[in-house]
């Protein structure tokens, strides 16, 4: 599978993708974001992958959705070419882990792309906002809705309202970002962070995964009910027995995967 503006790789059980439009701040244009999916979709299916890892270059993330190829849609364009729903949201689908690891900028469509990722892990250089309202219009892809549930009401309304810009630190202290590091150890902290989750029985980090991301769309007690269910079916896998003998026997586990 070629792609133009990005670059796939295979880093042991890790699939890395790195966006790779430098000149335009990989600002997320139509084609990128086709080859993104495509990308996301064939490491979602490959066995050997545990894990995912997207990531843009030192300078940006992702500096939001392609002005330039957007400013002239009509409502008619955007609403019968479903913009957003149809192309952007692969991200969101994948059933393994997925991880932004974010430099530099991460602003509209950048944002949103990197919460629709499982975790955000950050380079002291990231800058994370939600400028839409300075050129004229709103986040369209989650920024009004996962940012919220993100860091709360109040920081939500300030970005999306002022389209100011947050530094890593700040991003880290109100729960938008996992981690953040020095930029230039955080590739390989990614790598390391989706290598350690891709040595755990995939079953169960896709379980894991699914009853975290039910929080985000239910209520307290049917999430509990939900997670209760999963975790009972965790003992008809043969990895949860694995995983509770080798601590039993005081050895690494060798996860099947089953
Ligand atoms: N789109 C297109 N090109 C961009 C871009 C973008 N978002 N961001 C940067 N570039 C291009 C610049 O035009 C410039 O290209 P050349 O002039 O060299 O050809 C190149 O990248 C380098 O940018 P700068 O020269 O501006 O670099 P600086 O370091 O001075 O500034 C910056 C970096 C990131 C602060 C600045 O480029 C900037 O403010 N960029 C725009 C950030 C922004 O506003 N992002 C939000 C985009 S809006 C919708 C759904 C979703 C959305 C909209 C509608 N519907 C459902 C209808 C989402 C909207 C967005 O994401």
């Amino acid at each position: 599978m070629s792609y133009e503006m990005l670059t796939v790789e295979h880093r042991g059980a890790v699939g890395l993708i790195q966006l790779n439009r430098p000149k335009a701040l990989n600002a997320l244009c139509a084609q990128l974001m086709q080859e993104l999916g495509r990308a996301v979709a064939v490491l979602d299916a490959d066995p050997a992958v545990g894990a995912i890892v997207l990531t843009g270059s030192e300078r940006a993330f992702a500096a939001g959705a392609d002005i330039k190829e957007m400013k002239d849609f009509t409502f008619a364009d955007v609403f019968a070419a479903n913009f957003i729903t149809r192309d952007w949201e692969h991200a969101t689908r994948v059933r393994k882990p997925i991880i932004a690891a974010v430099a530099g900028f991460a602003l509209g469509g950048g944002c949103e792309l990197a919460m629709m990722c499982d975790m955000i892990l950050a380079a002291d250089t990231a800058k994370f906002g939600q400028p839409e309202v300075t050129i004229g219009t709103i986040p369209g892809a989650g920024g009004t809705q996962r940012l919220t549930r993100f860091v709360g009401k109040s920081k939500a309304m300030h970005m999306v309202l002022t389209g100011e810009m947050i530094g890593a630190e700040e991003a880290e202290r109100i729960g938008l970002v996992a981690k953040v590091y020095p930029a230039a150890e955080l590739l390989e902290k990614a790598l390391e962070t989706a290598e350690k989750i891709a040595g755990f029985s995939r079953p169960i980090v896709a379980m894991a995964k699914e009853a975290v991301n039910k929080a985000y769309e239910t209520t307290l007690a049917e999430g509990v009910h939900f997670e209760r269910r999963l975790f009972h079916s965790t003992f008809a896998t043969s990895d949860q027995k694995e995983g509770m003998n080798a601590f039993a026997e005081k050895r690494k586990a060798d996860y099947k995967h089953a």
